[in-house]
């Protein structure tokens, strides 16, 4: 898959009267790299409506789109790939369904990382790095260790996420995360494209110092 290093994930409730695609146009527009339509309240017809929309945002700004849980969605709406949890269905079944479109996986834990990669997934997320109230039946904080501890065991790209905010993301890189990851910091925000390209900045810093 084509690299990316600020991924945003949809997240509506952070954003009540602006609409899904003026947030995420927003932080397109601030440099968010790769989308994630994350929606676990719509019914049927509204995620096919949304999920829609968003392809063709992205679409016109050469951005992947990635559908969180639904394979049958994202290949309904051609999306670039999906993104399952470690309950959701196997890789194997995956991959069987979307052939070689990108399958990014949540891991919590090194073996998760490494069983995740061996299984063919395309990239995995890495968290949840601090607390975070956006997923509610994620586990616990698993720190700044986690990364130290998946980037030499890991090939394919890694980014970090959960509770990860322009205060707190300064560590997250120092400890070795080159993609961040976050929902809550940049749709809740105002100015949602300021956030991205302050992420970016972030980022850049610490590529120019390596
Ligand atoms: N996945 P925020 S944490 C969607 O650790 C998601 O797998 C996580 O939201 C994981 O940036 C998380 O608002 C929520 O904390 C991230």
């Amino acid at each position: 898959m084509k690299d990316f290093r600020l991924y945003a994930i949809t997240g509506e409730n952070f954003h009540p009267g602006r609409s899904l695609e003026e947030v995420m146009e927003q932080a397109i527009l601030g440099g968010a790299d790769i989308v994630q339509f994350r929606d676990k309240s719509s019914g049927k017809h509204e995620l096919l409506q949304k999920a829609k929309s968003l392809r063709q945002l992205t679409r016109r700004y050469g951005v992947p789109l990635i559908v969180n849980d639904h394979i049958d969605l994202a290949l309904e709406v051609n999306a670039d790939g999906v993104h399952l949890g470690q309950g959701d269905v196997s890789l194997t079944e995956a991959r069987h369904r979307l052939g070689s479109k990108i399958i990014g996986i949540s891991t919590h834990a090194l073996q998760e990382a490494v069983a995740a990669q061996q299984n063919g997934a395309d990239y995995i997320g890495v968290g949840p790095i601090y607390a975070t109230q956006t997923k509610a039946d994620v586990v616990d904080p698993v720190g700044l260790d986690y990364i130290r501890e998946v980037s030499p065991h890991v090939s394919i790209p890694y980014v970090a996420i959960g509770g990860i905010k322009l205060s707190n993301v300064d560590a997250v890189i120092e400890a070795g995360a080159t993609r961040i990851c976050a929902v809550s910091e940049i749709v809740g925000s105002d100015d949602p494209a300021a956030v991205c390209r302050a992420f970016l900045e972030k980022l850049s810093l610490k590529e120019r110092r390596s």
